[in-house]
This record gives C-alpha cells, sequence and structure tokens, in this order.
C-alpha cells in the first residue's frame, strides 16, 4: 500500500467541489486517511514547493496557495502515487486527459484545482511537513 499527500487547492474550494473530487479518488478505491481544512502562510508554502523556488511561475505559485483554504489529505491504496497522478492530469489543464479533475475543474497551469506527491520520496516529505 502507498501513501500520498493530495491538496484541493484554494480554487477547487472556491468552485464548492471538494465533495466532487473526493469522490472522484474514492471511486479508484483510495481511502482518505487523513483530512483537513486550512490556510497556509508564506513561509509554508515556501517549504513546500520548495523545487521550484527560481522559476518564473513561484511567486504567483506562492500567492495562489495561501489565498484561502485549501484541504490536505493522506490517501492510501495499491499504486496510489501513480493513479492520483493519473486521476488529476496533467499540470495544463488544456492538455489534461478528458474526464480528469484538472480537464474538468483546472483553469490554466497555475490554477489547476489539485495537487498530489510526485514519488515515493516527496510523499514521505510531504506527509511529515503537512500532518506531524
Ligand atoms: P504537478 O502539480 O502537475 O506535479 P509541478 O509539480 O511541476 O506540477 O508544479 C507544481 C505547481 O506549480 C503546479 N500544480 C502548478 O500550480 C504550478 N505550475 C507548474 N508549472 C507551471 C507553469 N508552467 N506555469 C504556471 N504554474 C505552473
Amino acid at each position: 500500500m502507498e501513501k500520498s499527500l493530495v491538496l484541493i487547492k484554494p480554487d477547487g474550494v472556491e468552485q464548492n467541489i471538494i465533495g466532487k473530487i473526493i469522490s472522484m479518488y474514492e471511486e479508484a478505491n483510495l481511502k482518505v486517511i487523513e483530512l483537513k481544512m486550512t490556510t497556509i502562510n508564506k513561509e509554508f508554502a515556501i517549504k513546500h514547493y520548495k523545487e521550484h523556488i527560481g522559476k518564473p511561475f513561484f511567486e504567483e505559485l506562492i500567492d495562489y496557495i495561501t489565498r484561502g483554504p485549501l484541504c490536505a489529505l493522506i490517501l492510501e491504496g495499491d499504486n496510489a502515487i501513480d493513479r492520483i497522478r493519473k486521476i488529476n492530469g496533467a499540470t495544463n489543464p488544456k492538455k489534461a486527459d478528458e474526464g480528469t479533475i484538472r480537464a474538468l475543474y483546472g483553469k490554466n497551469s497555475t490554477e489547476n484545482c489539485v495537487h498530489a506527491s510526485d514519488s515515493v520520496e516527496s510523499a514521505n516529505r510531504e506527509i511529515e511537513l503537512w500532518f506531524k
């Protein structure tokens, strides 16, 4: 069993689609094992997105992720990390496969509704950061 840190980011919360998004994971047999609503500050956001420091979209990304409440979850299941990223779809919603969360609800490459860990190492780091 694998665990992944998932965020329903502020644009997802603003659209009132937390339930719809969680249903898509549950229908794929992924289990919610932790869940909380929280608003993060810039210092925490920089820790979460530290691999993107210096990229052209970094400031915009930090402003966006701190602008309001988000929903943080730990999901668990077989091959959870890869399967969740498939359910989420490509970073750019215009390139995301039909039926994925980002294709359905994402606005652009910054405001793309959801985050999910991209490896076992980042899942361990992100779970420690968000839930310890
Ligand atoms: P993903 O969330 O698909 O793994 P990452 O880890 O490359 O994407 O990027 C983290 C976040 O940074 C994305 N979810 C998105 O909000 C933002 N982002 C990534 N690439 C871009 C880009 N080219 N322009 C604007 N924002 C971006």
